[in-house]
């Protein structure tokens, strides 16, 4: 283990960038003003018994007032502090983070010139943040709505004032609800034109200033936890937990999202280089999400198991824009569920990115699944792998957990990854689009312990340290490392529960930003002249 303090910019190439990562519906807030559309995600977050799943994990954890932010489900008074945005920001005129830029009249959580200053302070280079389509296109298509691009435009150009380059994803979950409805969103091929307007919109307005542009956040994590856990929007899951989801299909679902948002982003990535690219000079990617999957003997069995796991999460993605084909692992054991890429559509594939955002932050063991007792109940896209994950092994976990029950520490796992790519792929670009870890949002924890958040700085030094082996020592080919976040903010289906941030979100007091032992951890790191 590398000391906290040992890293500097000086273990990364020259040009290496760092910076923080969000997303629209978890930073901005203001999710009904400016002429916005709805979202699958403002949908999903009103429904009736919403955040249940999340609200068992947590109960293990924290049974605490804190906790009800998240947890709360059903009564509308009770939604307006649950949702982001509405009355919970807009509540909140005088505060730092609520003031209004440009000519847009949206008071967003990432927008205060404030935010941006807290980036430079920190010796930051860029800033990775998502378009809410449904805010350029409230209903999905047709014309875009000038409010949102001024909104967009105003954000980056303050982040080039600041000399910081704004890393842009086009889609990060929050599908206009509007495709839902009329054709099921990324379940029909009818949105990959859809989604062509709406990156041609995007590339059009703000890609004389947008130099990195990423497709889709995360297609694993979406068509999984939105398609066969049912746990994230649009709620769809297995035949077996209908009554908790909306109605789904595990076995077909995940895997023709996944297809439609492999396609949309061939075509729009298409349209990049056509219309855009030599004037624009910009670069195009995809932010993967993926463990790394250690297998958890060296018996073959087990060895074969890993690397079905890693097919499964990763190759699912990676491969179609590599090689133009899924994994043979996935082609022999999904068989007929699994979509097929006719020869013109893997031609348009092939070479479709110039980097590849790896969002990582854990990793987990993995042993071959010879009973398949899931598999007997359901053929699903999570039981088509054959394979048991497990922190454990010999009684050992394979990390310390972090706030989340998925995220245990491996700092290990991300160095060979990093290997793993580089050897599967033929040396690709690689970006880590996000990398970070949470604390608890608990209300036993008092401020000055929030704010000392040793184990965050231990966390992004080894994990650095890390991968600073796999650039220098091992040859991989990566440029850049953004932390998963800049801001506490709301995680999803566990709400405010968590807290990713360097900086801790005041939620009871006007969202005042305040730093934790992090902030000044990178700030050294990242100090130029040194
Ligand atoms: C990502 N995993 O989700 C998302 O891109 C962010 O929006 C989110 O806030 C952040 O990571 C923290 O969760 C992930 O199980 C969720 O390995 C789960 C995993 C990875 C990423």
């Amino acid at each position: 283990v590398v000391a906290a303090e040992a890293i500097s910019r000086d273990d990364f190439p020259n040009g290496f960038v760092f910076g923080t990562a969000s997303s629209a519906y978890q930073f901005e807030g203001a999710v009904d003003e400016g002429r916005k559309g709805l979202s699958i995600w403002d949908t999903f977050t009103r429904r009736p018994g919403k955040n249940l799943p999340g609200y068992l994990i947590r109960l293990q954890t924290t049974i605490a007032s804190d906790a009800f932010l998240a947890l709360c489900n059903g009564p509308t008074t009770c939604c307006s502090v649950c949702v982001q945005g509405e009355s919970w920001i807009s509540a909140m005129p005088t505060s730092p983070s609520t003031s209004t830029t440009g000519s847009s009249d949206l008071r967003c959580l990432q927008n205060g010139p404030g935010d941006v200053d807290l980036m430079k302070e920190l010796g930051m280079d860029a800033y990775r943040f998502s378009i809410s389509w449904s805010r350029i296109f409230p209903n999905g298509t047709g014309e875009p709505n000038q409010e949102g691009i001024d909104y967009y435009n105003s954000l980056i150009n303050a982040l080039l004032a600041k000399g910081m380059q704004p890393f842009v994803t086009l889609f990060h979950w929050d599908l206009p609800q509007e495709l839902e409805d009329r054709y099921e969103g990324w379940l029909s091929t009818q949105i990959i034109e859809d989604f062509e307007h709406y990156a041609y919109t995007c590339f059009k307005a703000f890609g004389d200033r947008v130099k990195h542009w990423i497709t889709f956040n995360e297609p694993h994590n979406l068509a999984i936890q939105g398609y066969d856990i049912g746990i994230q929007a649009p709620g769809r899951c297995s035949i077996l937990s209908h009554l908790l989801c909306k109605k789904g299909n595990s076995s077909v679902e995940p895997y023709l999202v996944a297809h439609n948002i492999l396609l949309s982003h061939a075509v729009a990535s298409q349209t990049y280089r056509l219309h855009f690219q030599e004037s624009q000079g910009g670069f195009i990617g995809m932010a993967l999400d993926t463990k790394w999957y250690e297998p958890i003997s060296e018996a073959e069995e087990d060895v074969a198991a890993a690397q079905r796991a890693i097919d499964f999460e990763l190759g699912w993605f990676l491969d179609p824009l590599i090689f133009g084909r899924y994994p043979h692992s996935m082609q022999r054991l999904v068989g007929k569920r699994l979509p097929i890429f006719t020869q013109e559509m893997s031609k348009l594939l092939v070479n479709s990115l110039d980097f590849i955002g790896i969002n990582h932050y854990t990793s987990l063991y993995v042993r071959n699944d010879r009973m398949k007792i899931r598999k007997f109940i359901l053929d699903d896209a999570s039981t088509d792998a054959g394979v048991i994950k497990t922190p454990l092994r010999d009684g050992q976990m394979i990390g310390e957990m972090a706030a989340s029950r998925w995220l245990y520490i491996v700092p290990w796992g991300i160095r060979k990854l990093m290997r793993y790519i580089r050897e599967t792929y033929a040396n690709p670009k690689i970006i880590i689009t996000e990398n970070g870890m949470d604390d608890l949002n608990s209300p036993f924890t008092t401020l000055s312990r929030a704010l000392k958040d040793e184990k965050r700085i231990q966390y992004h030094s080894d994990y650095l340290s890390n991968l600073s082996a796999a650039i220098r020592e091992d040859g991989c080919d990566v440029s850049g490392y953004f932390v998963w976040s800049l801001l506490d903010n709301w995680e999803w289906n566990s709400g405010y529960t968590v807290r990713f941030g360097l900086y801790y979100i005041d939620y009871k007091k006007n969202l005042t930003r305040i730093p934790k032992a992090s902030v000044s951890w990178f700030r050294d790191a990242l100090q130029k002249e040194k």
